[in-house]
């Protein structure tokens, strides 16, 4: 069996997703491709169709799954379209712009009585942050004290403004703590340095833990992402990036990644094999749900509306429909 997917976007993640679809993902194929440039559209497609409108791809009887790396502001839409046509979808972060727009969504599954959401925070599939979360479910350091996160980007893009910094980058630290500990956040408090960047997020977990994470968006010498558990009994911390050292001039040196495609290439492609498993099984994977994807945008929603008062936010959580327990 093969699983036809159609993927709406060609930009950065959309031939990143190409690429893992052709080459990567057994019993899964490209059988659509939509961009607003068809151009792009045409250099990822190979075999596949082209098409100029995302409904239609959508509604295709061609396609079985949708896989959207279209803009951000396209998501929720483009997601909505995809639960009223029964199909289902992995749409890359965030689900939505606002939390309005997600808990719609959420809505939408909850009246067909099925979820139909995959949302890409592909950290989840990451060998590291995997065996980072099987020892925290072993219990192999006890009662979790703290988290830390590293968040390093080495420029922001132009695009990225304002609230994105949390909107855009901190959600995927929101989506580890509430995953690797399956607990929520109560609290949080942001100190953010004069130029806007870098910032410290620390937060108050339901599970009595705390977290603390550095944002860093213009770090300049790479991209870095690390976390370290601490718990009652010791600490548990995700491996380095690996890549080959060189050893010259009394100098060791190693790469150090320029974005998160290379750091998270193992992550993306293990989401979009995982994806394909579970359409095919029936059996839900561990991948975020549109449930997930809501909570996350309301929790930075609610932190970008406070994030310059330099005070504790307490955060306000709706309760978790049957759908997603
Ligand atoms: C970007 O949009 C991503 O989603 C990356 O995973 C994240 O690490 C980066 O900071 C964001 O800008």
């Amino acid at each position: 069996m093969s699983i036809a997917v159609g993927l709406i976007g060609a930009g950065v993640m959309g031939k990143e997703h190409g690429r893992i679809l052709s080459m990567h993902t057994p019993n899964a194929h490209l059988a659509g491709v939509c961009d607003f440039d068809p151009d792009k559209a045409r250099a990822i497609a190979g075999k596949a169709s082209i098409f100029l409108d995302p409904l239609d791809l959508i509604t295709s009887k061609e396609i079985d799954a949708v896989l959207i790396a279209s803009p951000d502001s396209t998501h929720a839409d483009l997601v909505q379209a995809c639960i009223a046509a029964e199909k289902p979808v992995l749409c890359e972060k965030p689900l939505a712009m606002s939390a309005d727009q997600a808990r719609l969504i959420v809505e939408a599954e909850c009246l067909k009585e099925k979820s139909f959401v995959q949302v890409g925070y592909m950290r989840r599939f990451d060998p590291g942050y995997v065996e980072l979360k099987r020892l925290f479910d072993a219990n192999a350091i006890g009662k979790p004290e703290i988290l830390h996160n590293f968040h390093r980007n080495p420029v922001a893009p132009d695009w990225m403004t304002g609230d994105m910094l949390i909107t855009n980058a901190f959600v995927h630290e929101i989506d580890v703590m509430r995953w690797v500990m399956a607990t929520e956040l109560e609290a949080v408090r942001i100190t953010v340095a004069e130029k806007g960047d870098p910032m410290m997020i620390v937060t108050r977990l339901a599970n009595g833990a705390i977290s603390s994470t550095e944002l860093y968006m213009n770090c300049k010498f790479g991209y870095q992402v690390h976390a370290e558990l601490v718990g009652e009994e010791g600490t548990i911390s995700l491996p380095e990036f690996s890549a080959p050292v060189v050893n010259k001039s009394g100098h060791r040196a190693t790469h150090v990644p320029r974005n998160w495609i290379p750091r998270f290439v193992a992550a993306y492609q293990a989401q979009t094999r995982s994806w394909i498993e579970s359409i095919i099984s029936g059996v839900q994977n561990h991948g975020a749900t549109a449930w997930d994807g809501y909570i996350t945008t309301l929790i930075a929603e609610q932190l970008a509306e406070r994030s310059g008062t330099d005070q504790t936010i307490e955060l306000e959580l709706p309760p978790r429909p049957s759908l997603y327990r």
